[in-house]
Order: structure tokens, then C-alpha cells, then sequence
């Protein structure tokens, strides 16, 4: 999978090439590119904004730039002829979930569009979705400044879901928002020592009992999910 991402601070990256992403990207299973969006910039002060037209505050990316940035990407062809998708990160798209995660990783290639200031001239999304599939999405009901950390954390939560990039995939199967879940979020989970300041484990947990093990953390995520996020529960 080829991932590019453009943005005015290529030095947000950087962590990407540590932990799992970064060992999925030394063993080939992903490529990464981080383009400066300066590059496509002609003047002397190298201008990336401008005023936007109706008035209001804040400033708004100028197209022009965008444009060139992403006719050069597309001059770059994917492996197999695959139409690329570019995704643009804003607080106004919809919403992100694990189900776009798993779609998106099967794309051969995504390219993601990072927004600073009130966002990026409308018309550049317009433009690019005449020559691929356009998708502007939010992480969730609140601000951030641009679109750099939601890319950080949607391409971690892509990368992850490549073939041979988890040690064990089977921990895929069990965690919330995984398909097939039931819509339920993670039980609690313990681990050594038996006991840890004061507190036990849940007996069951020690007993051996692979089928009360099994029903004890199905009623517990049932029960984090009532309590935390009712909203998942149909
Ligand atoms: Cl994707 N972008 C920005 N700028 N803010 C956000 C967001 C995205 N998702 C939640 N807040």
C-alpha cells in the first residue's frame, strides 16, 4: 500500500516511523511519502492562504497550490493502474469509523489532504473528485487546528489492518468496534500480579473455566457499553 500525505508541517510525521507503523514501513508493507505543500507555491513568501471570500474569520488554503500537489501525485502511477482515494480530514466530514478503516485498507493507494486554518477552497475537492473517489471525514465531535494528527491516527488504525503487520491478528477478532462484535466495546482485562495494591483479579478469571470466562466478559461489555456508549447499543 502507497500512502501520501501533504501537508505545511511534514515534521508532524515523524512518529510514523516508530512502533508498528514505522516496522510495517521498514519491511516494505507500506510506503509512506510526506510532501511539503510549499513545494507547489511560487512566491517569495511561499503563500498557502488567503482571505475567504464572503467574509468571516480565518483564513482559507488557496486551491492553487493543492491543484499542482495533486497533479504531480497522480503523475506518479499506483501499482495496477488502482485509481487512488484522497482523503481530506475536517471537522465537517463524516464521520470515521473501524468500517471505513477496513476499507480503506484495502486501497492500494490513499492519498490524505491535511487542512489548516477554516479549511481548504471547496473547489479542490471538487476538482480532484472528477479524476478519483473524494472522502472528507471527521474524527469526532470536536476541533483540532488541522488535519495532521487525524491523519496520524486514521493511518495508524489502517496500517495495523494490513496482512503481517500485527504479531497476532488474532487480537483483531476481540477488540471494540471490531466487525461482527456486536457493537460492544472491550471487556476489562487483568494480568499479573494476582494482587495489586489491595485489588484482586475477578475470580472467575483464575478459575479455568473457559465457558463462565466467556460469559462473564460478554455481561461486562455489555455493561461498559449501556454505561459508556449507548449510543452503539441498537
Ligand atoms: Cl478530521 N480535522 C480537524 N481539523 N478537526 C477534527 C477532525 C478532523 N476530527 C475531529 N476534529
Amino acid at each position: 500500500m502507497r500512502l501520501d500525505i501533504v501537508t505545511i508541517f511534514p515534521e508532524y510525521f515523524g512518529p510514523l516511523q516508530l512502533s508498528l507503523v514505522g516496522k510495517a514501513i521498514q519491511r516494505g508493507l507500506v510506503d509512506v511519502g510526506v510532501h511539503d505543500l510549499r513545494r507547489w507555491t511560487h512566491d517569495r513568501h511561499r503563500t498557502v492562504d488567503d482571505t475567504p471570500y464572503g467574509g468571516g474569520a480565518g483564513m482559507v488554503m488557496k486551491p492553487e497550490p493543492w491543484g499542482e500537489a495533486l497533479d504531480e501525485l497522480l503523475l506518479d502511477p499506483t501499482p495496477d493502474q488502482a485509481e487512488p482515494m484522497l482523503i481530506v480530514p475536517t471537522p465537517s466530514g463524516e464521520r470515521f469509523t473501524q468500517e471505513y478503516a477496513h476499507e480503506w485498507a484495502a486501497e492500494k493507494r490513499l492519498i490524505f489532504a491535511c487542512g489548516r486554518y477554516e479549511g481548504i477552497d471547496a473547489r479542490v475537492m471538487e476538482h480532484a473528485a472528477s479524476r478519483m473517489r473524494v472522502r472528507e471525514v471527521s474524527l469526532g465531535d470536536y476541533v483540532l487546528n488541522g488535519g495532521e494528527v487525524a491523519v496520524l491516527a486514521m493511518v495508524e488504525a489502517i496500517v495495523r489492518l494490513l496482512p503481517g503487520v500485527l504479531g497476532n491478528p488474532a487480537s483483531l477478532v476481540e477488540e471494540s468496534h471490531a466487525p461482527g462484535h456486536d457493537h460492544l466495546l472491550e471487556y476489562p482485562t487483568y494480568t499479573k500480579p494476582e494482587t495489586w495494591r489491595g485489588l484482586g483479579v475477578p475470580e472467575v478469571l483464575l478459575s479455568g473455566h473457559h465457558g463462565e470466562v466467556a460469559k462473564w466478559r460478554r455481561a461486562q461489555a455489555e455493561e461498559r457499553t449501556r454505561s459508556r456508549r449507548p449510543d452503539l447499543l441498537g
